[in-house]
């Protein structure tokens, strides 16, 4: 058993990746559980906010181009369901944990999308946080879950730029457009700063993720990197970030900026918040309409065996 635990961290120490077959202590596995399942519900769950807007996009070309994205979030959710499976729990499980609330996702998707601006802010806010925090995920410990962040984080690039481009083309129409913008960047900047998660010194994980180099960066610092990169994208934008305490730290070199609302983020986490049940009840649905295909692909692999057989 030392033996073992000697060789796991000797892994983790060269930066090397902890794999399927390999051995690994129990808290890690569970902990890899967690987060990845997490992320996983939180794509498929994601898929809520914007895909409202596919029937009624203003365009061809948006309807195309959202379509296309929320397919992506579809597939991301798969290959991180496929990776939690590596771990030796059932994709069928962890549907059940979500619908029945045993496991969380991402915050973010409990906020209501109510304008075409939201589309694009959220292509623009809430993917580019979801890169911040993904990029380095790339080179996390465990395998499986670090090869499904490189082709993620190409799309997720992707999915960024259409909503910067949305934004930008909106930005340039009409004062009621640009209104539009204005109100959706007031209402998904601080949830968009939530998404990293509690501050350092109220992160019950950091710690002992960061020693097994499943997380590469604490929330604080990751947060702290998504305003750096923001602050100069909203400029050349022109919208105005709705915190009265950002401003340039010359001698940090950083933006310092407000305390986000840490009471609104645990109250959205434990399940309160104002589209928790919208989300779980749609996702609820979905799974139970469609029974009737894993009944008929389980009856046909059954089939196709017995014809092999
Ligand atoms: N929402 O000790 P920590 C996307 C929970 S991107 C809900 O700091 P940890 C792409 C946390 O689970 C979004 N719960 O936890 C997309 C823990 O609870 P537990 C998904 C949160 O794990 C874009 C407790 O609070 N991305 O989907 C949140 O070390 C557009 C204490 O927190 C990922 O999941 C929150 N915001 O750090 C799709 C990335 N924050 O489990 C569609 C991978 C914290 O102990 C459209 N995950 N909690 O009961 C991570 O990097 C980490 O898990 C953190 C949290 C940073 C989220």
């Amino acid at each position: 058993m030392d033996e073992l635990l000697e060789h796991f961290e000797r892994t983790i120490e060269r930066d090397q990746r902890i794999e399927p077959r390999d051995w690994m202590p129990e808290g890690y596995r569970k902990t890899l559980v967690r987060q990845i399942a997490q992320h996983a519900h939180s794509e498929i769950i994601g898929m809520q906010p914007e895909g409202a807007w596919i029937t009624r996009a203003p365009s061809l070309r948006r309807k195309a181009i959202l379509l296309s994205k929320v397919q992506d979030e579809a597939g991301h959710g798969l290959y991180l369901y496929a990776a939690t499976e590596t771990l030796g729990v059932d994709r069928a499980e962890l549907t059940e944990n979500l619908i029945e609330g045993r496991q969380k996702y991402s915050s973010i998707f409990n906020y209501p999308t109510p304008s075409f601006a939201d589309v694009g802010v959220i292509g623009w806010l809430v993917d580019g946080a979801a890169i911040c925090n993904q990029v380095p995920l790339c080179r996390t410990s465990y395998g499986p879950y670090a090869r499904a962040m490189i082709r993620v984080c190409k799309e997720e690039s992707f999915h960024q730029r259409q909503g910067y481009e949305l934004l930008m083309t909106m930005m340039r129409g009409s004062q009621e457009q640009r209104d539009m913008v204005q109100d959706s960047v007031n209402r998904w900047w601080w949830p968009s700063l939530m998404m990293f998660g509690p501050p350092d010194g109220d992160s019950p994980n950091t710690a002992r993720s960061m020693a097994w180099r499943i997380k590469r960066h604490t929330n604080d610092e990751l947060r702290q990197k998504f305003v750096d990169m923001t602050v100069p994208q909203a400029e050349k934008l022109g919208v105005t970030l709705p915190d009265p305490e950002l401003k340039w730290n010359a001698e940090r070199e950083h933006y310092d900026f407000g305390e986000p609302d840490w009471a609104e983020l645990k109250r959205v986490i434990s399940g309160d918040g104002e589209c928790n049940a919208e989300r779980v009840a749609h996702r609820r649905k979905a799974h139970e309409d469609g029974a009737w295909v894993r009944e008929a692909a389980l009856a046909h692999a059954a089939k196709k065996k017995g014809v092999a057989a």
